[in-house]
């Protein structure tokens, strides 16, 4: 097994391994490695849906996506994305398309917690449609003492598609006005103990205690300061990347910029943990 930095700022590229077979310790050993990464990408997997949910569980337990829509129909844990992300006529199914564009972490709005994602690179276009991911332990310590200490004791309500609730299109109606869920904005990794700004603007409905005029200024401002320089990785799909990342510690963003007559499509499954739970606000 080789393991490699994918960038300074985060992200690591595993290849000479089959997931399918490795032992215990060699599991570990990823971990590890994802763990200081944030992002880990296991090249030139072939997998069954089977293998995919399995690998998946040695990161923890997996639950089904609140998007009902691209469920798998036999395996509800199983998100299949980009699927249809062209319509009959030819015209690009815009909330298909753009699911997952703009910097975010997964599910701060899901009860749940989601400690970490997977996805797995089955059809990949010819260009256009990587997925940018973000150190935010490097966003934490990249802001001024002032704003620091002016956050730290400051909590934000996260609902799926922030304020203008965009991206409820791929809800089904009973889904879309669900209570909010309440985070810090400065967390403390439960098994780095590195601290790190979460700070998710693609589902941020209102930070705690400031009016709307008082938390946009705030938002601007740690917008300034979400993605630190050299804290970027750009991760260029292959098929058979299987990719895991750490929505704890990292922001990510898919590009929406592949050809709309070329297919992009993954696995994705969601992995849930204590740790990562937020405060069910009603
Ligand atoms: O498709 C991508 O590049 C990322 C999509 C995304 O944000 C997600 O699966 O959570
Ligand atoms: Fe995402």
């Amino acid at each position: 097994m080789h393991i490699e930095k994918a960038s300074p700022g985060c992200g690591a590229i595993v290849t000479g391994i089959d997931i399918r077979s490795i032992s215990d310790s060699e599991f570990q050993l990823i971990y590890r490695a994802w763990l200081e990464a944030g992002v880990i990408c296991i090249r030139g997997q072939e997998l069954t849906i089977e293998d995919f949910l399995s690998y998946g569980r040695r990161f923890g337990e997996i639950f089904p996506h609140l998007v009902k829509k691209s469920r798998h129909p036999n395996h509800p844990e199983l998100t299949v994305m980009g699927t249809n992300a062209r319509n009959a006529d030819g015209t690009v199914n815009r909330p298909v398309y753009t699911r997952g564009h703009g910097w975010h972490t997964d599910g701060p709005w899901d009860p749940k917690g989601c400690k970490a994602t997977q996805l797995f690179g089955l059809e990949i276009p010819s260009r256009g449609g990587d997925t940018l991911f973000a150190n935010m332990a490097m966003a934490y310590n990249s802001l001024p003492n002032t704003l620091k200490k002016r956050i730290q004791n400051l909590e934000a309500d996260y609902v799926y598609g922030g304020v203008s609730r965009k991206s409820s299109e791929l809800l089904e109606p009973e889904d879309r006005n669900l209570p909010p869920v309440r985070h810090p904005l400065i967390r403390t990794h439960s098994e780095t103990g590195q601290k790190t700004l979460y700070f998710n603007p693609t589902h941020l409905l209102r930070i705690v205690g400031l009016s709307d005029q008082e938390a946009k200024d705030l938002f601007q401002e740690l917008e300034q300061y979400q993605i630190a320089p050299g804290a970027e990785y750009r991760h260029k799909w292959e098929v058979g990347d299987l990719v895991t990342w750490d929505n704890r510690c990292t922001l990510h963003s898919a590009t929406a910029d592949y050809p709309i007559e070329e297919r992009r499509v993954h696995w994705r499954c969601t992995i849930a943990s204590d740790d990562a739970k937020g405060v069910l606000i009603s």
